[in-house]
């Protein structure tokens, strides 16, 4: 407009999502999800953002809550509690949706470990895995960090008692309706697919309102990124090693050197692949975490869909589609890739060949 202020034309998620289930009815009963998702997401973002001052002001204060075993300052679980607690307090609010918090300790690869909290959520036709906060770790560093969701059918032959609740959300990426992310940097960005395109919106601070920025968004088909912790190379596999080192030479398909860059924060680091292209990878590392570091269920399944309907791929350690990977537990951790279509074809010939 004349004024320079075209709020009036810009597209809100609550618009969008308005318009996107009158053009397609099939997804009606997924929009309370994603407003309540929407909405808890803006309160989050405001809360990681202010976490340095709730530090200061909460330094001094008694709660043992906030002090780990050493009687150390951490505030990391807290961020993580109030993240879930605001996840759970939106959904409820739409008057549909109830919760389960499965037991975060379970046998696992690594018992000690520490286990975030996943919220599984359910109404009458959806169930939902929702990772509040992950990389909270991160937050205290004002480093980057992000809520993940998936949403599956609840299916009509599904009980509502617990455990049947609990096994059928044992199910592959590739049959989820919904899922996306909402990334907490520089810009709070709410990324995600009702399994066709992918939409981006952005947060505007100044009304509060996410607003349509990455209309269609599609990764570029070829990167100069690699994105893994390296310091778990000694651990690696011939396949993923090699890979690597033809990239770092120049001597990969595109003959051009690529650069490494890892924020340790899953939904930032995917979220530049999906943007600017590349590889993201955690493999498996045979001597510290044998099944890499990220769920399946509630972090990397969905972050998978996400990129497949960008136009990228996924894909386990035996170069199959990590879409089509059905969980056993809640919490199993699984080997993992996702980047440019082009990028994850030559990495696939590595991952293929026999060790
Ligand atoms: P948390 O949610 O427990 O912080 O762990 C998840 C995560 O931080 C991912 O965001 C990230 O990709 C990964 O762990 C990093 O693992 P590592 O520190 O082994 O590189």
């Amino acid at each position: 407009s004349r004024n320079g202020d075209n709020s009036a034309s810009r597209i809100t998620l609550t618009r969008f999502l308005s318009q996107y289930v009158k053009d397609h009815p099939e997804f009606e009963d997924l929009e309370n999800i994603l407003l309540a998702v929407q909405m808890a997401c803006k309160t989050i973002s405001s809360l990681v953002s202010r976490s340095g001052l709730a530090y200061s002001i909460q330094n001094d204060d008694t709660d043992a809550d906030n002090y780990n075993s050493d009687g150390r300052f951490y505030s990391m679980k807290r961020l993580d509690k109030l993240s879930t607690t605001v996840l759970k307090n939106a959904l409820k609010f739409t008057g549909t949706v109830q919760m389960i918090v499965p037991e975060a300790l379970e046998t696992s690869e690594e018992p000690d470990q520490h286990q975030p909290g996943v919220l599984i959520a359910y109404d009458a036709h959806n169930l939902a895995c929702l990772d509040p906060l992950d990389g909270s770790g991160n937050s205290d560093a004002s480093i980057c960090t992000g809520t993940v969701f998936g949403v599956f059918k609840r299916g009509n032959t599904v009980d509502f008692d617990e455990d049947s609740l609990l096994e059928a959300v044992l199910q592959p990426g590739n049959k989820m309706r919904a899922a996306g992310y909402c990334l907490y940097s520089s810009a709070t960005v709410l990324v995600f697919t009702l399994g066709s395109s992918v939409y981006g919106f952005t947060l505007d601070p100044q009304i509060q309102e996410f607003v349509l920025t990455h209309d269609k968004l599609t990764i570029p088909k070829r990167g100069n990124v690699y994105s893994c912790n390296e310091a778990n190379s000694e651990g690696w596999k011939n396949g993923w090693k090699e890979y690597l080192r033809n990239l770092k030479l120049g001597q990969g398909e595109t003959k051009e050197k690529y650069a490494l860059r890892y924020v340790g924060s899953m939904v930032g680091d995917i979220h530049r692949t999906l943007l600017y292209g590349g590889v993201f990878g955690y493999p498996s590392d045979r001597l510290h975490r044998p099944q890499g570091n990220l769920q399946l269920l509630y972090k990397s399944s969905p972050m998978a869909f996400v990129v497949h309907h960008a136009g990228g791929k996924a894909m386990d350690e035996s170069g199959a589609d990590l879409l089509d990977k059905r969980p056993e537990r809640i919490h199993q951790k699984s080997p993992c890739f996702m980047g440019s279509p082009d990028d994850m074809e030559e990495l696939k010939r590595y991952l293929t060949r026999l060790e």
